[in-house]
């Protein structure tokens, strides 16, 4: 049984988001989803998410795709998570491209593609001219 995980926010959640999970869940058996606390996306990003944690939670917990999900509070704490989900992969976008690779001491790490033309700050743009 191989265990996978990502990392995200998934704020104003859509295909390209769906892609990524189905692609990470297809190299193995079990996938863990970490989802950014809004303080993180604040750090991360420079501001708060439209979604709520707790709305971002319930929508991927809903996910035939996705086994479990669970907070990620902060980007350094991602060998904890590793270990503490026993993963074999860590999957991430290849926005993150090499930023993970020492973790490959703990488990496999695999950047995936990310999907073209679409993006939450896209969508959020487009919904502002309409
Ligand atoms: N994604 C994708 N294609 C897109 C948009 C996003 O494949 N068009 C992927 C991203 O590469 C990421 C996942 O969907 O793997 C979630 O995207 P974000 O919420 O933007 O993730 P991010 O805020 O970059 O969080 O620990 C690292 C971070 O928490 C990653």
């Amino acid at each position: 049984m191989k265990r996978v995980i990502t990392f995200g926010t998934f704020d104003v959640f859509h295909y390209g988001h769906l892609l990524l999970l189905e692609r990470a869940k297809a190299l193995g058996d079990h996938l863990a989803v970490g989802v950014s606390s809004d303080e993180l996306n604040f750090r991360k990003k420079g501001r708060h998410p439209l979604y709520s944690l707790e709305e971002r939670l319930a929508i991927l917990s809903a996910l035939r795709v996705v086994d479990r999900v669970f907070i990620e509070e902060s980007l350094d704490l991602k060998k904890d998570y590793i270990l503490a989900e026993e993963a074999d992969i860590l999957v991430m976008g290849n926005d993150w491209e090499g930023k993970f690779d020492h973790l490959k001491a703990y488990c496999d790490v695999v950047y995936l593609p990310r999907t073209p033309s679409i993006s939450t700050t896209e969508i959020i743009e487009r919904i502002k001219l309409s």
